[in-house]
């Protein structure tokens, strides 16, 4: 079986079919492509920084001043200004006779159509189609036409604009234009580090189209007498590039933008079509019987094939690539909620994430060594150098108006436990060994020296425990043995012995080196010895409940909606010391639960369920990271009315625009491809209940009842396989260029599943 080829049908494309000015800056996320290396949010071109038009770059920081760092936003030149007999048109201010803007998820192209009506009864019809090439990260592409009812004088134009949206800035200066041989080039520098950044355009139009170029105002311009019922087209192509990646930015946007001119739009668009079609054969997913999941599921994974960078020195930002907010930072988000979509459906994109953290593991040390500690304790808040972005002050109290110190950054210790969870489920999934012996291994195991050197023994109690910590919710700042700390911490633990085991065995050269680098053979007993004797809260023995750390049962009970009474301030933040929910049990977001989730094989099902009913009603889902948990456990219990409702909500996230906009007076709007990530995995790891750990592949479907069939491949080491479940059957089939059989565990039936074979069970 074979998954049908991505369609252009209008399944693949989000519309809107109406111009309203209330929607501009939620649509700017909406409506946002990208291709890794740019993120370009949905503003229409006659948009600039006043409505959040930016176009945001992956892996190229700044700090402006004492403000917070956070990613450049390149000079904006996905812009247009249209004048017909006079009159500026623009959805703001002129008459509309229609208007539509549309996202092509089958290849990331941005659509605006418009027809405007002058006051003379002319019509003017404006089409925009814009992307960001996938195959070259450093070309954007802007194909404009122009139709006018009546003969009228059109004046089009079309700049780099210096006027750049940003939150903490500015972060360019210098800027320098040059215009030579209809090329515009505009070069300027970051504040901080110096890092040169061009942005170079050129247009390809017809003669009747003399584009002129005007280096003062680094502008296109053409005035033209259009004819009635005649289309005038031309194409903008727009090169972006940095220091961070080219010793001479200006040199690569001029052949960049020349190799465009000679291949021309059709080349151009066919092989980033291609690229599009390759990422989206291994990672659609299909749901027959339920449009509105099919469409959310489909929109949520495109916002995670849009942001992911091919690169190992960046990784994929808590809002994606829509912008500024949070810093552009990289947070457990990406380790956690979105590399099993990635570990599952592109593996090599999977690879340049964990990459990304032997990048930073110098900045990991950095930090553990500030801290007083040993080994790596990764940023909370990441960014190009691992340093951590995020600040001791990281929210502000609306209602004194002063900075409230977090612990986010100082105590969220669990980030390491996460990054090598994550490196060892890629190497499980992929058995690429090389991984770990190209860093990954160092990685883990410096991260398990942290948590030795971080851990305290309490011989009274003769084990090892762990102190003043946060744990995935926030609300409860500097608590103990936070269950899921702990447990992650075990797991770090036991990954970095079994992966001293695996590489002493396998590449033992490889495992001399990396021990005799570190100087830590000494220390691997303390690991096991910690390991073993590490404190886990364990379930209660009558109720089955775990507390989620030492005195959470003695905190007042109360629930989400009766604690948001006491709220003096719509925006004010619930933890923190004087939060509403920090003296309470109303939790932010899933943390036992979550727990259940990624150790689901260490607990029975009676555990799982009772916690899922204690901890649901008191989760707040105040982080876009939560309901996806909640669904991913109720999938797995049976509970699939609510893991359909919860699923639902994580994956429309983006769609509806409902999520929160502001902690304090932070603005925290934006994409939130960690959720679009959890909608992946409620669905897959969810509803399929599929399990790709061990050697045996395990599907146990609980599919909702609307869900007439559910179609997706992975990956598990380097073979591919379809998957079609419905109500009654769950059938695999193995690509024919597979090397090897596979078993699976087909809701109990033990099948091998040999190259280019299906094999099926009836439920
Ligand atoms: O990583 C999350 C955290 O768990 C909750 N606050 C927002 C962060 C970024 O998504």
């Amino acid at each position: 079986m074979k998954l049908a080829t991505p369609p252009t049908s209008t399944d693949w494309i989000l519309s809107e079919d109406d111009f309203l000015p209330n929607h501009i800056e939620a649509n700017g996320n909406k409506f946002l492509i990208g291709n890794g290396y740019m993120g370009l949010r949905g503003t229409l071109e006659e948009f600039g920084k006043e409505h959040l038009a930016a176009c945001t770059l992956s892996g190229l920081y700044d700090q402006s001043g004492d403000k917070w760092r956070e990613p450049v936003n390149a000079p904006h030149a996905y812009n247009l200004t249209l004048i017909v007999d006079g009159i500026e048109l623009s959805t703001l201010k002129s008459e509309l006779v229609q208007h539509s803007q549309q996202l092509d998820l089958a290849n990331a192209t941005h659509r605006r159509s418009t027809t405007y009506q002058l006051p003379s009864g002319k019509t003017i019809k404006l089409e925009i189609n814009r992307f960001l090439s996938l195959d070259q990260k450093h070309l954007g592409v802007m194909q404009c036409r122009i139709e006018a009812s009546e003969p009228c004088l059109v004046s089009v134009s079309s700049h780099i604009s210096t006027d750049i949206w940003d939150i903490n800035g500015p972060h360019l200066e210098a800027f320098k234009s040059d215009a030579m041989e209809g090329t515009l080039c505009l070069e300027s520098h970051t504040v901080e580090k110096q890092i040169t950044v061009v942005v170079a355009s050129t247009i390809e139009s017809s003669e009747e189209l003399p584009f002129m170029c005007e280096s003062a105002t680094n502008m296109h311009l053409c005035e033209f007498k259009a004819e009635a019922g005649i289309e005038y087209s031309f194409c903008k192509y727009i090169a972006t590039h940095t220091g961070v990646e080219s010793h001479d930015p200006k040199a690569a946007a001029i052949t960049t933008l020349e190799t465009a001119r000679s291949l021309g739009l059709d080349a151009i668009k066919e092989s980033h079509d291609q690229a599009w079609k390759k990422r989206w054969t291994n990672s659609d997913v299909q749901i027959e019987g339920d449009e509105e999941a099919q469409n959310a599921l489909r929109y949520s994974i495109y916002h995670l094939l849009i942001a992911a960078p091919e690169n190992d020195h960046a990784s994929i930002p808590a809002r994606g690539l829509s912008g500024q907010v949070y810093k552009g930072a990289i947070f457990w988000d990406t380790e956690i909620f979105m590399l099993p979509f990635f570990d599952h459906t592109q593996p090599e994109l999977a690879r340049h994430l964990i990459q990304y953290r032997y990048h930073t593991l110098d900045g990991a040390r950095r930090k553990a060594a500030e801290n007083g500690f040993r080994g790596a304790f990764y940023a909370w808040e990441s960014q190009e150098t691992g340093d951590d972005a995020c600040t001791f002050f990281n929210v502000t109290d609306v209602i004194t108006g002063r900075p409230m110190r977090t612990y986010f950054r100082d105590k969220q210790i669990h980030i390491s436990a996460d990054v090598a969870l994550a490196i060892w489920r890629h190497y499980q999934m992929t058995g690429d060994l090389s991984l770990l012996t190209e860093g990954g291994a160092e990685v883990i195991l410096e991260c398990a020296r942290f948590f030795y050197s971080y851990a305290s023994y309490k011989p009274e109690r003769q084990r090892f425990e762990l102190h003043d910590v946060v744990g995935p919710d926030e609300y409860h700042e500097r608590v103990h043995n936070n269950a899921f700390t702990n447990a992650m911490v075990r797991a770090s633990l036991q990954i970095a012995l079994q992966i001293t085991e695996l590489l002493k065995a396998e590449e033992p050269q490889a495992y001399d080196t990396l021990i005799a680098k570190l100087s830590i053979a000494e220390e691997l007993a303390g690991f096991e010895h910690m390991a073993a004797n590490l404190y886990i809260p364990a379930p209660d023995k009558d109720t089955k409940i775990i507390e989620q750390f030492d005195g959470y049962f003695k905190l007042e009970d109360n629930r989400p909606e009766s604690l948001k009474e006491r709220l003096i301030h719509p925006n004010e933040y619930w933890g923190g010391g004087h939060g509403i929910a920090t003296t309470t049990q109303v939790i932010k977001q899933a943390d036992v639960v979550l727990m259940l989730h990624l150790f689901s094989e260490q607990y029975a099902s009676e555990i799982k369920q009772a916690n899922w009913e204690y901890y649901e009603p008191r989760t707040e889902h105040g982080s876009s990271l939560s309901p996806c948990v909640y669904a991913l456990l109720a999938a797995e219990l049976g509970k699939t009315e609510w893991a359909y409702k919860y699923f639902l909500r994580t994956a429309t996230i983006d769609l509806t625009g409902k999520s929160k906009q502001f902690i304090g007076d932070l603005y925290i709007g934006g994409t939130h491809p960690a959720a679009n990530g959890g909608a992946w995995m409620a669905a897959i790891l969810g509803f399929a209940g599929l399990r790709t750990g061990g050697d045996t592949v395990q599907l146990n479907p609980q599919l909702p009842e609307s869900w007439e069939q559910l179609s997706f491949r992975f990956a598990k080491l380097g073979q591919w396989f379809s998957v079609k479940i419905t109500a009654d059957q769950i059938e695999v089939t193995a690509d024919a260029t597979n090397a090897k059989a596979i078993e699976f565990d087909l809701s109990g039936d033990l099948l091998a599943c040999e190259v280019g074979a299906t094999i099926q069970t009836n439920r």
